[in-house]
């Protein structure tokens, strides 16, 4: 069984307001970097771009990372952050916006913050999330939540974006 929670006009609406927050929050997008984890972060990261730059007429730089490498929980063989896109945007001194689609045991952004500092010292790290299920393992919490949806650890969350599953929603599903 799968409950349809975010559809397509709620994801949207929940990215733009996310945006407004970043914007209060940051007082503007001077300095900021958005940094989207793969694979559905980093588009929901470059929507958030889309949206800086129609409200503030500014273009926000996005990267990508694969932290994969950088789990404590997982075993690997080197530990150089996947840098994902082309662009050389340095992060030192710079305003980041760490983007992921699922916020769970906190330990993915544990590593993102590790692959961050290796690539440069920001001046702050806050972090988007489209959804907060729960269960954190880690001091870790989010600044910009889109939806908070309680699970049990049964459940999974689907994340869908139109740029690679042909459609936006989140899904509860039962393991
Ligand atoms: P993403 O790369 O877009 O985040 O981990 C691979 C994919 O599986 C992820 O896509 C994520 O959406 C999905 N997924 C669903 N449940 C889980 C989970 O419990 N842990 C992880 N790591 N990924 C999950
Ligand atoms: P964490 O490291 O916080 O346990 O999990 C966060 C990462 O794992 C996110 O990048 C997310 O993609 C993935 N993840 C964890 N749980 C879920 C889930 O229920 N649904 C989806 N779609 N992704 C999840
Ligand atoms: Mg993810």
């Amino acid at each position: 069984m799968s409950k349809v929670v975010v559809d397509k006009m709620a994801m949207q609406r929940a990215l733009t307001r996310i945006t407004y927050e970043i914007i209060e929050k940051n007082k503007g997008v001077n300095n900021l970097v958005l940094v989207g984890i793969k694979t559905r972060g980093i588009y929901l990261a470059k929507r958030i771009a889309n949206r800086l730059q129609k409200l503030e007429n500014k273009e926000v730089p996005v990267v990508g990372i694969d932290v994969t490498k950088y789990r404590d929980d997982i075993q690997h063989t080197n530990n150089e952050p996947e840098v994902l896109s082309d662009n050389e945007v340095s992060l030192k001194d710079k305003n980041i916006i760490l983007v992921d689609d699922v916020l769970f045991t906190g330990r993915t952004i544990n590593a993102a913050l590790s692959a961050i500092a290796e690539l440069g010292r920001p001046n702050n790290i806050r972090l988007a999330v489209l959804v907060d299920r729960g269960h954190r393992e880690l001091p870790i919490r989010a600044d910009f939540v889109g939806k908070n949806i309680p699970t049990s650890k049964q459940e999974i969350i689907q994340v869908q974006v139109d740029e690679i599953d042909d459609q936006d929603s989140v899904e509860i599903d039962e393991k």
